[in-house]
Protein backbone atom coordinates (compact mmCIF):
# COMPACT_ATOMS: atom_id res chain seq x y z
CA UNK A 1 0.00 0.00 0.00
CA UNK A 2 1.36 3.28 -0.81
CA UNK A 3 0.83 5.94 1.54
CA UNK A 4 1.29 9.70 1.88
CA UNK A 5 0.47 11.82 5.27
CA UNK A 6 -0.19 15.34 5.49
CA UNK A 7 2.16 16.66 8.84
CA UNK A 8 2.92 19.29 10.79
CA UNK A 9 3.94 20.18 14.53
CA UNK A 10 4.85 17.67 16.90
CA UNK A 11 1.75 15.39 16.73
CA UNK A 12 1.94 15.08 13.43
CA UNK A 13 5.58 14.56 13.55
CA UNK A 14 5.15 11.84 16.09
CA UNK A 15 2.64 9.53 13.95
CA UNK A 16 4.60 10.13 10.95
CA UNK A 17 7.77 8.80 12.83
CA UNK A 18 5.21 5.80 13.56
CA UNK A 19 4.25 5.31 9.75
CA UNK A 20 8.08 5.49 8.75
CA UNK A 21 8.32 2.43 11.25
CA UNK A 22 5.53 0.47 10.01
CA UNK A 23 6.24 0.89 6.01
CA UNK A 24 9.07 0.60 4.08
CA UNK A 25 10.61 3.66 2.85
CA UNK A 26 9.11 3.06 -0.32
CA UNK A 27 5.63 3.00 0.45
CA UNK A 28 5.48 6.37 2.71
CA UNK A 29 5.64 9.99 1.62
CA UNK A 30 4.83 12.74 4.57
CA UNK A 31 4.36 16.19 2.91
CA UNK A 32 5.02 18.35 5.93
CA UNK A 33 3.67 22.43 6.04
CA UNK A 34 5.96 24.76 5.53
CA UNK A 35 3.62 27.73 6.29
CA UNK A 36 5.55 28.33 9.94
CA UNK A 37 8.56 29.19 8.15
CA UNK A 38 10.20 32.30 8.51
CA UNK A 39 13.33 34.11 8.77
CA UNK A 40 14.58 35.05 12.27
CA UNK A 41 18.47 36.15 12.89
CA UNK A 42 18.62 36.76 9.21
CA UNK A 43 18.64 32.69 8.87
CA UNK A 44 15.24 30.82 7.19
CA UNK A 45 14.09 28.12 9.64
CA UNK A 46 11.63 25.84 8.95
CA UNK A 47 10.02 24.49 12.14
CA UNK A 48 7.69 22.08 11.40
CA UNK A 49 9.83 20.40 8.22
CA UNK A 50 13.00 20.05 11.10
CA UNK A 51 10.76 18.78 13.97
CA UNK A 52 9.35 16.11 11.75
CA UNK A 53 12.93 15.42 10.16
CA UNK A 54 14.48 15.54 13.67
CA UNK A 55 12.20 12.92 15.17
CA UNK A 56 12.35 10.25 12.18
CA UNK A 57 16.31 10.86 12.57
CA UNK A 58 15.75 10.09 15.94
CA UNK A 59 17.17 13.59 16.68
CA UNK A 60 14.63 15.34 17.95
CA UNK A 61 14.12 16.92 21.71
CA UNK A 62 11.83 14.76 23.62
CA UNK A 63 10.96 17.16 26.30
CA UNK A 64 10.03 20.32 23.68
CA UNK A 65 8.97 17.81 20.74
CA UNK A 66 10.93 20.68 18.21
CA UNK A 67 14.70 21.41 18.54
CA UNK A 68 17.45 19.08 18.77
CA UNK A 69 18.38 16.21 21.76
CA UNK A 70 21.69 17.10 23.32
CA UNK A 71 20.75 20.58 23.03
CA UNK A 72 23.02 23.83 24.15
CA UNK A 73 22.27 27.22 24.19
CA UNK A 74 25.56 29.52 23.85
CA UNK A 75 24.93 31.42 20.47
CA UNK A 76 21.17 31.85 21.98
CA UNK A 77 22.75 33.45 25.08
CA UNK A 78 25.43 35.40 23.33
CA UNK A 79 22.54 36.94 20.94
CA UNK A 80 20.23 37.58 23.50
CA UNK A 81 23.32 38.84 25.91
CA UNK A 82 24.03 41.50 22.85
CA UNK A 83 20.04 42.36 22.90
CA UNK A 84 19.43 40.48 19.90
CA UNK A 85 15.89 38.50 19.19
CA UNK A 86 15.20 35.96 22.02
CA UNK A 87 11.71 35.83 21.90
CA UNK A 88 12.14 32.64 19.66
CA UNK A 89 15.00 30.00 20.63
CA UNK A 90 17.23 28.85 18.51
CA UNK A 91 19.76 25.39 19.82
CA UNK A 92 23.49 25.36 19.10
CA UNK A 93 23.12 22.14 17.42
CA UNK A 94 19.54 23.59 15.30
CA UNK A 95 21.37 26.26 14.18
CA UNK A 96 23.78 24.69 12.37
CA UNK A 97 20.78 23.43 10.00
CA UNK A 98 19.24 26.91 9.66
CA UNK A 99 23.22 28.05 8.81
CA UNK A 100 23.28 25.17 6.34
CA UNK A 101 19.64 25.48 4.69
CA UNK A 102 20.13 29.49 4.49
CA UNK A 103 23.14 29.14 2.40
CA UNK A 104 21.98 26.56 0.23
CA UNK A 105 18.55 28.74 -0.44
CA UNK A 106 21.18 31.97 -1.39
CA UNK A 107 22.43 29.94 -3.60
CA UNK A 108 19.53 28.69 -5.21
CA UNK A 109 18.75 25.77 -4.03
CA UNK A 110 14.94 24.80 -4.02
CA UNK A 111 13.46 23.91 -0.47
CA UNK A 112 13.19 20.64 -1.79
CA UNK A 113 16.48 19.77 -2.77
CA UNK A 114 17.65 20.90 0.49
CA UNK A 115 15.38 18.63 2.34
CA UNK A 116 16.27 15.82 0.38
CA UNK A 117 19.74 16.18 0.92
CA UNK A 118 19.98 16.72 4.81
CA UNK A 119 17.49 13.74 4.71
CA UNK A 120 19.96 11.83 3.35
CA UNK A 121 22.85 13.45 5.84
CA UNK A 122 20.70 12.16 8.81
CA UNK A 123 19.98 8.73 7.62
CA UNK A 124 15.97 9.36 6.61
CA UNK A 125 15.25 6.93 4.13
CA UNK A 126 11.25 8.07 4.01
CA UNK A 127 10.77 10.53 1.65
CA UNK A 128 9.80 14.10 2.96
CA UNK A 129 8.51 16.76 0.90
CA UNK A 130 7.74 20.78 2.01
CA UNK A 131 4.43 21.43 0.86
CA UNK A 132 5.98 24.10 -1.90
CA UNK A 133 9.11 25.16 -2.77
CA UNK A 134 7.30 28.62 -2.84
CA UNK A 135 7.05 30.81 0.98
CA UNK A 136 3.66 30.50 1.67
CA UNK A 137 3.30 32.16 5.42
CA UNK A 138 0.62 31.63 7.59
CA UNK A 139 -0.96 34.90 8.73
CA UNK A 140 -3.02 34.64 12.40
CA UNK A 141 -5.99 37.23 12.31
CA UNK A 142 -6.37 38.39 16.13
CA UNK A 143 -7.41 40.47 18.26
CA UNK A 144 -4.07 42.69 17.79
CA UNK A 145 -4.51 42.70 13.70
CA UNK A 146 -2.63 40.40 11.45
CA UNK A 147 0.53 38.70 12.60
CA UNK A 148 3.16 36.23 11.43
CA UNK A 149 2.22 32.89 12.69
CA UNK A 150 5.63 32.55 14.91
CA UNK A 151 4.70 35.94 16.34
CA UNK A 152 1.54 34.88 17.29
CA UNK A 153 2.92 31.78 18.06
CA UNK A 154 5.59 31.97 20.29
CA UNK A 155 6.41 35.50 20.49
CA UNK A 156 2.61 36.32 22.01
CA UNK A 157 2.11 32.94 23.40
CA UNK A 158 -0.87 32.19 21.28
CA UNK A 159 -2.90 34.20 23.72
CA UNK A 160 -4.24 36.79 21.36
CA UNK A 161 -7.95 35.39 20.41
CA UNK A 162 -7.98 34.04 17.07
CA UNK A 163 -10.25 35.29 14.21
CA UNK A 164 -9.38 34.07 10.88
CA UNK A 165 -6.48 32.48 9.32
CA UNK A 166 -4.61 33.50 5.73
CA UNK A 167 -2.11 31.51 3.87
CA UNK A 168 -0.15 34.13 2.23
CA UNK A 169 0.71 33.88 -1.81
CA UNK A 170 -0.86 30.26 -1.59
CA UNK A 171 -2.96 31.00 -4.91
CA UNK A 172 0.36 31.74 -7.01
CA UNK A 173 2.09 28.79 -5.43
CA UNK A 174 2.87 25.39 -7.10
CA UNK A 175 3.38 21.79 -4.85
CA UNK A 176 7.03 21.11 -4.46
CA UNK A 177 8.35 18.34 -6.90
CA UNK A 178 6.52 14.93 -6.35
CA UNK A 179 3.85 16.22 -3.97
CA UNK A 180 1.26 15.74 -6.70
CA UNK A 181 2.48 12.23 -7.83
CA UNK A 182 2.78 11.11 -4.30
CA UNK A 183 -0.84 11.72 -3.77
CA UNK A 184 -1.91 10.30 -7.06
CA UNK A 185 -0.20 7.29 -6.14
CA UNK A 186 -1.31 6.62 -2.74
CA UNK A 187 -3.62 4.10 -1.72
CA UNK A 188 -4.02 6.08 1.67
CA UNK A 189 -3.28 9.33 2.39
CA UNK A 190 -3.29 10.18 6.03
CA UNK A 191 -3.96 13.59 7.76
CA UNK A 192 -1.84 13.57 11.50
CA UNK A 193 -3.17 15.09 14.27
CA UNK A 194 -2.37 17.76 13.92
CA UNK A 195 -3.42 21.49 14.12
CA UNK A 196 -6.73 21.76 11.15
CA UNK A 197 -6.09 25.37 10.47
CA UNK A 198 -2.53 25.98 11.56
CA UNK A 199 -0.97 22.50 9.90
CA UNK A 200 -3.22 20.94 7.50
CA UNK A 201 -5.00 23.57 5.56
CA UNK A 202 -1.61 25.23 4.92
CA UNK A 203 -0.99 22.20 2.81
CA UNK A 204 -4.58 21.92 1.69
CA UNK A 205 -4.31 25.56 0.16
CA UNK A 206 -1.53 24.78 -2.62
CA UNK A 207 -2.98 24.81 -5.25
CA UNK A 208 -3.79 21.00 -6.42
CA UNK A 209 -3.27 19.53 -3.18
CA UNK A 210 -7.11 19.22 -2.44
CA UNK A 211 -8.05 18.35 -6.05
CA UNK A 212 -5.39 15.44 -6.15
CA UNK A 213 -7.42 13.95 -2.86
CA UNK A 214 -9.93 11.78 -3.81
CA UNK A 215 -12.13 11.70 -0.83
CA UNK A 216 -12.30 8.03 -0.87
CA UNK A 217 -9.13 7.63 -0.03
CA UNK A 218 -8.24 9.92 3.19
CA UNK A 219 -8.51 9.58 6.52
CA UNK A 220 -7.67 11.83 9.28
CA UNK A 221 -6.46 11.14 13.09
CA UNK A 222 -8.06 14.20 15.71
CA UNK A 223 -5.75 16.29 17.29
CA UNK A 224 -8.63 16.84 19.77
CA UNK A 225 -9.04 14.40 22.20
CA UNK A 226 -11.86 14.91 25.09
CA UNK A 227 -12.35 18.60 24.18
CA UNK A 228 -8.71 19.41 24.76
CA UNK A 229 -5.41 19.56 21.90
CA UNK A 230 -2.68 17.41 23.16
CA UNK A 231 -0.07 20.02 22.34
CA UNK A 232 -0.49 23.67 20.96
CA UNK A 233 -3.89 25.86 20.61
CA UNK A 234 -5.99 23.86 18.50
CA UNK A 235 -8.89 23.78 21.32
CA UNK A 236 -8.66 27.41 22.36
CA UNK A 237 -8.69 28.19 18.67
CA UNK A 238 -11.87 26.16 17.94
CA UNK A 239 -13.18 28.04 21.00
CA UNK A 240 -12.02 31.70 20.14
CA UNK A 241 -14.14 30.47 16.53
CA UNK A 242 -17.27 29.85 18.51
CA UNK A 243 -16.45 25.96 17.82
CA UNK A 244 -17.12 23.41 20.79
CA UNK A 245 -13.61 22.01 20.19
CA UNK A 246 -14.60 17.84 19.62
CA UNK A 247 -13.53 15.03 17.51
CA UNK A 248 -16.82 15.55 15.77
CA UNK A 249 -16.03 19.17 15.11
CA UNK A 250 -12.64 18.14 13.82
CA UNK A 251 -14.25 15.62 11.85
CA UNK A 252 -16.20 18.45 10.26
CA UNK A 253 -14.03 20.67 9.46
CA UNK A 254 -12.53 18.72 7.18
CA UNK A 255 -16.17 17.14 6.09
CA UNK A 256 -15.61 17.74 2.16
CA UNK A 257 -12.56 15.09 1.55
CA UNK A 258 -12.62 12.72 4.42
CA UNK A 259 -13.97 9.15 4.49
CA UNK A 260 -12.61 8.26 7.67
CA UNK A 261 -11.22 9.41 10.90
CA UNK A 262 -9.72 8.19 13.87
CA UNK A 263 -11.05 9.23 17.58
CA UNK A 264 -9.66 8.63 20.76
CA UNK A 265 -11.54 6.26 23.00
CA UNK A 266 -12.50 8.95 25.54
CA UNK A 267 -14.33 10.32 22.26
CA UNK A 268 -16.59 7.24 21.57
CA UNK A 269 -19.51 9.26 22.16
CA UNK A 270 -18.86 11.33 19.26
CA UNK A 271 -19.10 8.17 16.61
CA UNK A 272 -22.96 8.66 15.38
CA UNK A 273 -22.28 12.18 15.23
CA UNK A 274 -19.44 11.26 13.12
CA UNK A 275 -21.03 8.41 11.27
CA UNK A 276 -23.98 11.18 10.38
CA UNK A 277 -21.02 13.06 8.17
CA UNK A 278 -21.19 10.44 6.26
CA UNK A 279 -17.68 9.04 7.78
CA UNK A 280 -16.58 5.89 8.86
CA UNK A 281 -15.24 6.38 12.58
CA UNK A 282 -12.64 4.22 14.33
CA UNK A 283 -11.79 4.34 17.99
CA UNK A 284 -8.45 4.15 19.51
CA UNK A 285 -6.22 5.08 21.85
CA UNK A 286 -4.23 7.87 19.99
CA UNK A 287 -2.62 9.39 22.65
CA UNK A 288 1.31 8.06 21.53
CA UNK A 289 3.51 8.53 25.04
CA UNK A 290 6.17 6.40 23.93
CA UNK A 291 7.95 5.99 20.59
CA UNK A 292 5.78 1.88 20.57
CA UNK A 293 2.72 3.99 20.97
CA UNK A 294 3.88 5.55 17.74
CA UNK A 295 4.05 2.38 16.36
CA UNK A 296 0.96 0.93 17.12
CA UNK A 297 -1.14 3.53 16.42
CA UNK A 298 0.77 3.87 13.35
CA UNK A 299 -0.35 -0.03 12.53
CA UNK A 300 -3.67 0.48 13.81
CA UNK A 301 -4.84 3.51 11.52
CA UNK A 302 -3.01 1.39 8.48
CA UNK A 303 -5.51 -1.53 8.87
CA UNK A 304 -8.20 0.90 9.46
CA UNK A 305 -7.48 2.52 5.88
CA UNK A 306 -7.12 -0.71 4.40
CA UNK A 307 -10.05 -2.11 5.71
CA UNK A 308 -11.92 1.30 4.71
CA UNK A 309 -10.63 0.99 0.85
CA UNK A 310 -11.05 -2.48 0.20
CA UNK A 311 -15.05 -2.10 1.37
CA UNK A 312 -15.13 0.81 -1.08
CA UNK A 313 -13.28 -1.13 -3.79
CA UNK A 314 -16.05 -4.37 -3.13
N1 LIG B 1 8.43 26.97 20.07
C1 LIG B 1 8.35 27.73 21.18
O1 LIG B 1 7.31 27.71 21.83
N2 LIG B 1 9.40 28.55 21.56
C2 LIG B 1 10.56 28.60 20.86
O2 LIG B 1 11.46 29.36 21.23
C3 LIG B 1 10.69 27.75 19.71
C4 LIG B 1 11.86 27.68 18.98
C5 LIG B 1 11.96 26.76 17.90
C6 LIG B 1 13.17 26.65 17.20
C7 LIG B 1 13.27 25.74 16.15
C8 LIG B 1 12.15 24.97 15.78
O3 LIG B 1 12.24 24.11 14.78
C9 LIG B 1 10.95 25.09 16.48
C10 LIG B 1 10.84 25.98 17.53
N3 LIG B 1 9.65 26.12 18.24
C11 LIG B 1 9.57 26.94 19.35
C12 LIG B 1 8.46 25.37 17.85
C13 LIG B 1 7.69 26.02 16.69
O4 LIG B 1 7.44 27.36 16.87
C14 LIG B 1 6.34 25.30 16.54
O5 LIG B 1 6.39 24.00 16.97
C15 LIG B 1 5.83 25.19 15.15
O6 LIG B 1 6.10 26.23 14.32
C16 LIG B 1 4.31 24.89 15.17
O7 LIG B 1 4.14 23.67 14.65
Amino acid sequence: MNIVALAGGVGGAKLADGLAQALPAENLTIIVNTGDDFEHWGLKVCPDLDTVCYTLAGLANPETGWGRADESWLAFENVSQLGGADWFRIGDRDLGTHLERTRRSRQGDKLSEITRDFCEAWGIAHSILPMSDDPIPTMVHTELGWLPFQEYFVRQRCQPRVSDFEYHNADIATPAPGVLEAIYEADLVVICPSNPWVSIDPILAVPGIRDALSSGKIIAVSPIVGGKALKGPAAKMYVELGIEPSAYAVAEHYVDCLAGMVIDSVDKDDVSRIQALGMTPFVTDTIMTTPADRQRLAEEVLQFGEEMISDKIE
